[in-house]
């Protein structure tokens, strides 16, 4: 080996070079780039910015850079962030439109494209005391932080809007900043709106589960389930409860437009489509369960998983598990996989599961869904 490089240096030199860099050099993408902070919520909340996010890059025709996931935990002051990759594979989104990871674009390009003393970001108007103050705050400071970003220059971009499927909208983003002039546009929060417009909703198809997550989803169900199996997500933790106090003021909540309509026209919000009660619970897994003839039912929860509830209304006739340790994205990818899914519709967690199912075309319900009118109908009087 050593005297063939030898041999032939030309050989021995770019080999070397291609070992150092580890990969083959990124090119630049003359249309620009696109980078954001999720800096919304939790993974639900954040996965719906996303498939927006997506959308908009392509409207633009600008690479987007895949963020890190920010999680928080066990109420640390400061967010944690998790690589774009640990949980989803980045080559299936590239069959929708191009991306780059964020960790990929920092190392590779920013220093000649994006370099420090010419970082703008932007954000619709002045937020704090100064410009986009983008750093100001959890997550804000700690998810720029990770990728070691200081701002410049900030750019308020209002009365411009997120529409990626309006040609006239699009144009207006693409006159005002022309990727020659503004390569890069970081924005403060997604460039999305929320929750996920329903025309992007399908793009859920290129979301595909990492190798990792998707081998511990398999493991569990060929080890712990019989099928048919039905996947519950109860979201009961005393955040989801005292978010549910408002319902009556809320005609819709977070996720809830995914059942109810984008203007309500299926149904009133309810106080039990947010907070669904035991009863109904049980009621729909049993009327689920016969459906199915389901074998096992599958419990994700934040919180209160109703195992002896649930056993003792079927008696050992079903089998119930859950994955511990707990984990949501384990959960979300069996809950993925199950014949029937009940899901709260409020919830962007399950909205996920439930969009997952959507473009595998397998079927899901919502708890206390169709809610019950809040007007009798000409029957009922
Ligand atoms: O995902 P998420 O935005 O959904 O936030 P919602 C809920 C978080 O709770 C998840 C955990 O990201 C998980 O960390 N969680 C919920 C679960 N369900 C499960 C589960 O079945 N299994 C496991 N392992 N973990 C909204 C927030 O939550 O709730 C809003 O995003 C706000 O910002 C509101 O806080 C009250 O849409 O359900």
């Amino acid at each position: 080996m050593t005297c063939s490089f030898l041999l032939y240096p030309g050989v021995l030199l770019t080999v070397l070079v291609v070992l150092s860099l580890g990969v083959l050099p990124v090119e630049v993408d003359p249309n620009g780039y696109i980078l954001y902070c999720p800096c919304m919520g939790r993974f639900g909340n954040q996965a719906d910015h996303f498939l927006g996010s997506l959308a908009f890059a392509r409207s633009l025709n600008r690479t987007l850079a895949l963020p890190a996931w920010v999680e928080f935990r066990n109420h640390a002051p400061r967010s944690t962030q998790i690589p774009f990759d640990t949980y989803f594979q980045v080559a299936p989104l590239q069959e929708y439109h191009r991306v780059i990871t964020m960790e990929k674009f920092m190392k590779e390009l920013a220093p000649e494209i994006w370099p420090p003393g010419e970082r703008t970001v932007f954000c619709y108007s002045k937020r704090g005391n100064s410009g986009c103050d983008a750093k100001q705050g959890n997550p804000f400071g700690p998810f720029w932080d990770t990728y070691e970003v200081d701002f410049d220059h900030s750019e308020l971009y209002g009365p411009l809007y997120f529409a990626p499927h309006s040609q006239f909208e699009t144009k207006r983003w693409l006159d005002k900043y022309p990727p020659d002039k503004y390569p890069v546009m970081a924005f403060t929060g997604a460039p999305a709106q929320f929750p996920v417009n329903p025309a992007d909703a399908p793009l859920q198809k290129y979301l595909k589960w990492s190798k990792n997550i998707e081998a511990k989803a398999t493991k569990f169900i060929k080890e712990n389930v019989e099928k048919p199996f039905i996947g519950l997500h109860l979201r009961n933790g005393i955040d989801w409860r005292n978010a549910c106090d408002h319902v009556e003021q809320s005609p819709q909540m977070f996720a809830s437009p995914q059942c109810l309509g984008q203007r309500g026209e299926n149904g009133p919000m309810t106080y039990e489509l947010c907070f669904p009660s035991d009863k109904t619970i049980i009621r729909q897994v049993k009327e689920a369960v016969k459906k199915y003839k389901a074998k096992t039912v599958f419990v994700a929860t934040d919180q209160r998983d109703m195992m002896t509830e649930l056993g003792d209304a079927f008696k050992k006739k079903v089998k119930l598990v859950k994955f511990t340790p707990s984990d949501p994205h384990v959960d979300l990818a069996i809950l993925g996989k199950a014949d029937f899914f009940l899901g709260n519709c409020v919830s962007t967690f399950t909205a996920f599961a439930k969009r997952e199912r959507d473009v595998n075309d397998l079927p899901s319900g919502f708890w206390a869904f169709p809610t019950k009118s809040k007007k009798k109908t000409k029957e009922e009087l």
